[in-house]
């Protein structure tokens, strides 16, 4: 569809703020689609000036940092409802920008800001790999080399939890209150996730601080969902042909939720009446999140991507991939899951698949598939187990065929010997058993299985779960996704004819 074929409609930034109340860790497009959208909104509405922000990159990106300095920290959000409805929303809550990489000139600037006394929050959006925790027991990673790094140097941290030790040790050295920790990442429990990387990285430090920060930090859990994906070449062309050409800006569906431990008890931002939900246990709001939609991401993007498709509207387009979701919401996921009150898990994947579906998000399936070592443990394994222990493994049948899609994946090809990046914290692993195994399916499921890192114990001890993977793998390799699809979810070949 031609630019001038959609109808924009445009929603200026009317006010800046005049006071940073909050810092972000994590400059990347969820946080400026998702959570600068919901103060933007705050802002407009309720005309609170003491929450404006203060977003920093703390690895990468210094680029984007430059881009967003060099117009007035102001950027646009394009919420694209379909091909033919934009809401092109400008930014402008962001007060300051910082890159605080190992190599870049902000930390100071940072560290300064996060102990000033009118910082009352402080969120993250760093990916489920920058809390460097193991993704099954959720122990810190002491051996990783950043973490390793901060605890040899706990006032020139380079991660995240780094960071937060830091700054919180100089706001109860100055007897400063401390801020609300809000994590905003895809993990379960992330609020506990980020407070116990914090708390073990700082007991490394000094043990008082450790429990200052166990007693006085208040780490809220949030479930977050917006579907944004990376801005690609094609994505900031069609924005230029609109007349908006913003190197920050970012793309997203029109879809926004937000659900909020309400503990802040320096205060926050007026979040519900944009609709946030402010509840006292987000458990039920998230575990149907990550197993609904990110579990149903993941299975579109392992097997779509040895399929050779690069996009989530494609994949759903195809019959057998919508009957594999269906199978795997109704008999594998959905069945364990304790819903939030009110919530009905057929209308909820009911919308899931429209929003799959929109065509103007060219969400490619090479970036749902990163990091999988760090996102199965919660959108497919936890479940798994859940369900081993409930039914059969009869009942486990797309959930295998995605763990064996995603062991061929790491391989670093597609079916058709199309190589593809492994982006992974564990790619040199993955790597490593693919050339040790790789002639030995048997042996290669074996070898996944004993990665205790990501496989919990119960499913690497059950046989006929191990013979269900094993099974899968090898319909893959020998008759390809949609054979493989078609043999083991009957239901999803009934949708190609
Ligand atoms: P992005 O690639 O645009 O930004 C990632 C951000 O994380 C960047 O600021 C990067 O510098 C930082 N980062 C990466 N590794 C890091 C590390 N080891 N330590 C510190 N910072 C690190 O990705 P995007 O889209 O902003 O997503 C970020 C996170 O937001 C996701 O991992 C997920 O947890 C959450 N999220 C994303 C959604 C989306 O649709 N994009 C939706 C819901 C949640
Ligand atoms: C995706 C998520 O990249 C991925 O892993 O599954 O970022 C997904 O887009 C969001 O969780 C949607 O809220």
């Amino acid at each position: 569809m031609s630019p001038r074929e959609i109808h924009v409609e445009r929603h200026p930034a009317t006010r800046v703020p005049r006071q940073i109340g909050i810092v972000h860790l994590g400059l990347g497009a969820f946080h400026r689609a998702h959570q600068a959208v919901y103060l933007q909104q705050c802002l407009a509405r309720s005309g609170d000036e003491t929450w404006g922000l203060c977003s920093a990159n703390i690895r990468a990106n210094r680029t984007l940092v430059e881009q967003l300095r060099a117009n007035d920290l102001r950027y646009h959000v394009a919420e694209y409802r379909d091909s033919e409805h934009l809401d092109l929303r400008e930014i402008g809550v962001m007060r300051e920008a910082l890159y605080a990489g190992p190599d870049g000139p902000d930390r100071e600037a940072l560290l300064a800001r996060m102990s000033d006394p009118a910082v009352r929050i402080v969120t993250l959006t760093v990916t489920e790999k920058g809390y460097f925790l193991n993704p099954a027991s959720g122990e810190l990673l002491t051996q990783a080399e950043p973490i390793a790094h901060d605890i040899a140097n706990p006032t020139t941290p380079h991660t995240a939890p780094g960071l937060l030790v830091a700054a919180l040790a100089r706001r109860r050295a100055a007897g400063t209150a401390p801020f609300t920790v809000l994590c905003c990442d895809n993990m379960p429990a992330n609020g506990q996730r980020t407070r116990r990387a914090v708390v073990s990285l700082a007991r490394h430090r000094d043990s008082e601080l450790a429990d200052w920060i166990e007693a006085q930090v208040a780490f809220p859990s949030s479930m977050v969902d917006r579907i944004v994906p990376a801005m690609g070449a094609a994505d900031r062309a069609r924005l230029v042909a609109l007349g908006v050409d913003d190197p920050a800006a970012v793309a997203c569906e029109t879809f926004s939720q937000w659900v909020v431990e309400d503990d802040f008890p320096l205060g926050r931002p007026d979040w519900e009446a944009e609709g946030v939900e402010m509840v006292a246990d987000v458990t039920p709001f998230e575990t149907m999140k990550l197993r609904l939609l990110n579990g149903a991401h993941s299975l579109l993007a392992y097997l779509g991507a040895l399929a050779g498709i690069e996009t989530v509207d494609a994949a759903v387009a195809s019959p057998a991939f919508r009957g594999l979701l269906q199978h795997y919401w109704q008999r594998e996921a959905a069945p364990s899951l304790a819903l939030p009150a009110g919530s009905d898990a057929a209308a909820y994947t009911e919308r899931l698949l429209a929003r799959f579906a929109n065509d103007s998000l060219h969400h490619r399936l090479q970036q749902i598939a990163m990091d999988g070592s760090q996102k199965l443990p919660q959108r497919w394994l936890t479940g798994a187990v859940e369900q081993l222990t409930a039914n059969d493994a009869e009942d486990l049948r797309a959930t295998a065929l995605g763990i064996a899609a995603w062991i061929r994946y790491t391989a670093g090809t597609d079916l058709s010997g199309q190589p593809h990046a492994v982006d992974d914290p564990l790619a040199e692993t993955f790597a490593t058993l693919h050339r040790c195994h790789g002639d030995d399916p048997a042996a290669l499921i074996d070898a996944f299985l004993a990665l205790d890192a990501i496989f919990p114990k119960a499913l690497r001890d059950d046989r006929p779960f191990a013979q269900q993977l094993l099974d899968a793998l090898r319909r893959l390799q020998n008759d390809g996704v949609a054979s493989a699809i078609a043999a083991l979810i009957p239901t999803a070949a009934d949708q190609e004819t």
